[in-house]
């Protein structure tokens, strides 16, 4: 199952996960959810693990949202059960230990766009569409919308977006900070190679720190997180990478990390 859901490529432990649900715009039910969360479970356990790619099937759509036909008749208890399992696999897919990265090639709406929130980068196809219709159907962002997107691009825009239900264009998402960079199609595809590179040729464990400090840094006091970075800093010296990092630039070659 997990094969015909969710695609998975291992490039040098580059990951790209790719949603294959194009009949259905990618729209997240509880077998994806559920597939998702395994894949994930693996990858936490993974010390070669160097970046996450986050992308959907076809050139039409990331993701269409949560399935609205698996949810139409839910109860509030079991509606509460489903998004109680989404935020543990969204929460799970935050906090791996390295870069993910979504790779928005269309539709990114409701569901889809809280999975690219919980990335912790986004670019964007220029046909992408985002939005949080939520309230079109009677609902609210339930896979921690409400919450991230606030944080991403401030209360004011996110107030707009999740009560207004509007579209946005991937122009319009570069501008307020929803994702960084916006590219045709076809330079979406190459994104994933020109990640790979960059990434395999930088210090892994620094790769990991940098996200480290940032991520437990956002939820301190300044002073705390400048400690924190402190703390992180002094540690990459006690490894062998800071010293092969150094060393080939003073002997001016590509280092060997
Ligand atoms: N769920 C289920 N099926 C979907 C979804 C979806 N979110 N989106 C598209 N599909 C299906 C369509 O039903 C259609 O299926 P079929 O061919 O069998 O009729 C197929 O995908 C193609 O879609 P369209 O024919 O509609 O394609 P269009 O190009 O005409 O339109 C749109 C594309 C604009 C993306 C349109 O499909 C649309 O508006 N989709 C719904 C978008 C939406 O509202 N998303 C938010 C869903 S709610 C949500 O995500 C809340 C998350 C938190 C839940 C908390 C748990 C309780």
């Amino acid at each position: 199952m997990s094969e015909q859901l969710i695609e998975v490529v291992d490039n040098r432990g580059v990951l790209r996960l790719t949603i294959n649900r194009p009949q259905a715009l990618n729209a997240l039910n509880s077998a994806v959810i559920e597939t998702l969360e395994q894949i994930l479970v693996e990858l936490e356990g993974r010390d070669d693990l160097r970046a996450v790619l986050i992308t959907g099937a076809g050139e039409k759509s990331f993701v269409a949202g949560a399935d609205i036909s698996e949810m139409q008749d839910k109860t509030p208890a079991e509606a509460r059960e489903f998004a109680g399992k989404a935020l543990r696999t969204i929460k799970r897919l935050e906090t791996l230990p390295v870069p993910v990265v979504a790779l928005v090639n269309g539709f990114c709406l409701g569901g889809g766009c809280e999975l690219a929130l919980a990335c912790d980068w986004a670019v964007a196809s220029d046909n992408a569409i985002f939005g949080q219709p939520e309230v079109l159907l009677g609902v609210i962002p339930g896979f921690g919308g409400t919450q991230r997107l606030p944080r991403r691009v401030g209360p004011a825009m996110a107030l707009d977006l999740c009560t207004t239900g509007r579209k946005l264009e991937a122009q319009e998402a570069l501008r307020i900070g929803l994702v960084n960079q916006v590219m045709s199609q076809s330079e979406l595809q190459d994104y994933a190679d020109t990640l790979s590179k960059q990434l395999s040729g930088n210090g892994p464990q620094a790769v990991r720190s940098a996200k480290q400090a940032i991520h437990d840094g956002m939820d301190q006091d300044l002073d705390s997180a400048l400690a924190l970075e402190t703390g992180l800093f002094a540690l990459c010296f006690a490894g062998g990478e800071q010293r092969e990092g150094m060393t080939a630039f003073v002997e001016k070659r590509k280092p060997d990390f």
